[in-house]
C-alpha cells in the first residue's frame, strides 16, 4: 500500500521558491530501504543548502531535510538486517561507499563519495524517503518519532563534538549558539556526561531555556556583553576559562574569538558552518596556551547509535515545536532571523 505519489517540499533553483507539491514516490535500490517519514527536524544546514551558502553544489531539483524519523515500508533484495515495520532514522550521511580508507576505519563522514540527505540525494522533507540500509539509524519502537528526529543530526553531531573536544566530567564547556537546535541538544548531552556548561547566545527566551531547562550554569548574552571574552572566563571558578568550546553558531565572529577565552591546554571544536567564514586565532596565545582548534563533522554509525541510546535512557530533553511540512518556509524565515529557541519538527501528514 505504498502510494505512487506523496507530498514534498521541493526547490528547483538555489534560493528559489520552495514548492509544496505532490511528487512520485521513489523505489528503493537493492541495498536501500524506503522510509515513510513521520517527522523531520529542520536543521540550519537545510537553510544553508537552500541559500547555496557552501562551496558544494546540491542536486537539483532538491528535496531537503536530514533529520527524518519514520517506518520502513519497502526494501531492496539485498537488505537483510532491516525489516519492514522497523523504526529508522535518515541522517545527513544517507550512504557511504563502506570500502574506502575512511569507511574502513569507521570514519564514514570522511568518505570521498558520500550520499548526503537533502543535499546530494533527496531528503526528509517528503513523506517517503530512500536511505541506504547500512546507514539508516535504528530507532527503538518505544521512542517517540517526533522527539527523536532532532537527535538524528543535531544530537549525533554535538555528542560527537563533545567527545572530540576531550572535555571530561567536572570540567567546563562553552557552547556558542546554545539557544539554537544543536546548542540545545549539546547542553543536554554535556549535562548527561557530567560536564559543566557556559551557554552563549542572545535574548531572554534563550537565556531562560538554557538556565532553567537545559542545564547551563551561566549564560553570556553576546549582544549585551561589553566583553564576551572576559565574561566567559569569569564564569569558570578560577577565571581561566572553559576546557572546551563547542562552536555551533552561524556567525564568523565567535570562530575568531574562542581561542581567546578557551583555557590553556583547551580545545576549540568548530561545528557551525557560517557562509564564507574563516577561522582566526592569535598565534602568540595559541602557542603559549598550547590550545587545539579542530573541526567535527556529524558522527559515524556507532556515534549515532550511542546518541540515540542517551535519548532512550531519558537523559536528553529539549524543547521543540511541531508544525506541518507545508509550513517549512515560515520555519526558514524564523531561523534566518535567529528567532528559534530549540528546534522545529515537521509533521509530514500536514
Ligand atoms: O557536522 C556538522 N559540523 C554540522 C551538523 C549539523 C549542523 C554542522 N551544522 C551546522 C549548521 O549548518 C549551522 O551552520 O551548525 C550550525 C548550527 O545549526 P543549528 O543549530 O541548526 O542552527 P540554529 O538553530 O539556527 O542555531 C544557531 C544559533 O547561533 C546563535 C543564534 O542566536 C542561534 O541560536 N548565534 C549566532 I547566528 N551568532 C552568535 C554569536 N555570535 C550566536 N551565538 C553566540 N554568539
Ligand atoms: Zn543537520
Amino acid at each position: 500500500e505504498v502510494p505512487q505519489e506523496q507530498w514534498a517540499q521541493v526547490i528547483s533553483k538555489t534560493g528559489g521558491p520552495i514548492e509544496y507539491k505532490k511528487i512520485p514516490v521513489a523505489k528503493p535500490g537493492p541495498d536501500e530501504v524506503l522510509v515513510n517519514i513521520k517527522y523531520s527536524g529542520v536543521c540550519h544546514t537545510d537553510l544553508h543548502a537552500w541559500q547555496g551558502d557552501w562551496p558544494l553544489a546540491t542536486k537539483m531539483p532538491l528535496v531537503g531535510g536530514h533529520e527524518g524519523a519514520g517506518i520502513v515500508v519497502a526494501r531492496g533484495e539485498l537488505v537483510e538486517d532491516v525489516q519492514i515495520g522497523d523504526h529508522v532514522g535518515i541522517k545527513w550521511l544517507n550512504g557511504s561507499c563502506l570500502s574506502c580508507d575512511f569507511c574502513q576505519q569507521s570514519d564514514e563522514p570522511l568518505c570521498p563519495k558520500p550520499d548526503l540527505s537533502g543535499y546530494t540525494v533527496d531528503g526528509t522533507f517528503q513523506q517517503y524517503c530512500i536511505g541506504k540500509a547500512a546507514h539508516v539509524a535504528r530507532i527503538p519502537k518505544e521512542l517517540p518519532l517526533d522527539g527523536i528526529a532532532p537527535v538524528l543530526c543535531a544530537g549525533i553531531t554535538v555528542y560527537k563534538g563533545l567527545k572530540e573536544s576531550g572535555v571530561k566530567p567536572g570540567q567546563w564547556v562553552a557552547i556558542v549558539g546554545a539557544g539554537g537546535g544543536l546548542g540545545s541538544l549539546a547542553q543536554q548531552y554535556a549535562k548527561a556526561m557530567g560536564i559543566r556548561i557556559i551557554a552563549i547566545d542572545t535574548g531572554d527566551e534563550k537565556k531562560d531555556m538554557c538556565i532553567n531547562q537545559l542545564g547551563a550554569e551561566h549564560f553570556v548574552d553576546f549582544a549585551k556583553s561589553s566583553n564576551v571574552v572576559k565574561d566567559v572566563q569569569a564564569a569558570t571558578p578560577d577565571g581561566l576559562g572553559p576546557h572546551a568550546v563547542l562552536l555551533v553558531a552561524v556567525n564568523e565572529k565567535p570562530f575568531q574569538q574562542a581561542a581567546e577565552y578557551v583555557r590553556p591546554r583547551g580545545t576549540v571544536v568548530c561545528i557551525g558552518l557560517p557562509a564564507g567564514a574563516y577561522l582566526r586565532a592569535p598565534v602568540f596565545e595559541s602557542v603559549v596556551k598550547m590550545i587545539t582548534i579542530k573541526g567535527s563533522y556529524v558522527g559515524n554509525r556507532k556515534d549515532s547509535a550511542e546518541a540515540i541510546d542517551f535519548y532512550a535512557r531519558g537523559l536528553i530533553k529539549f524543547p521543540f515545536k511541531t508544525v506541518g511540512l507545508s509550513e517549512l518556509p515560515d520555519v526558514y524565515a524564523k531561523m534566518k532571523k535567529g528567532e528559534i529557541a530549540g528546534r522545529y519538527v515537521l509533521d509530514t501528514s500536514k
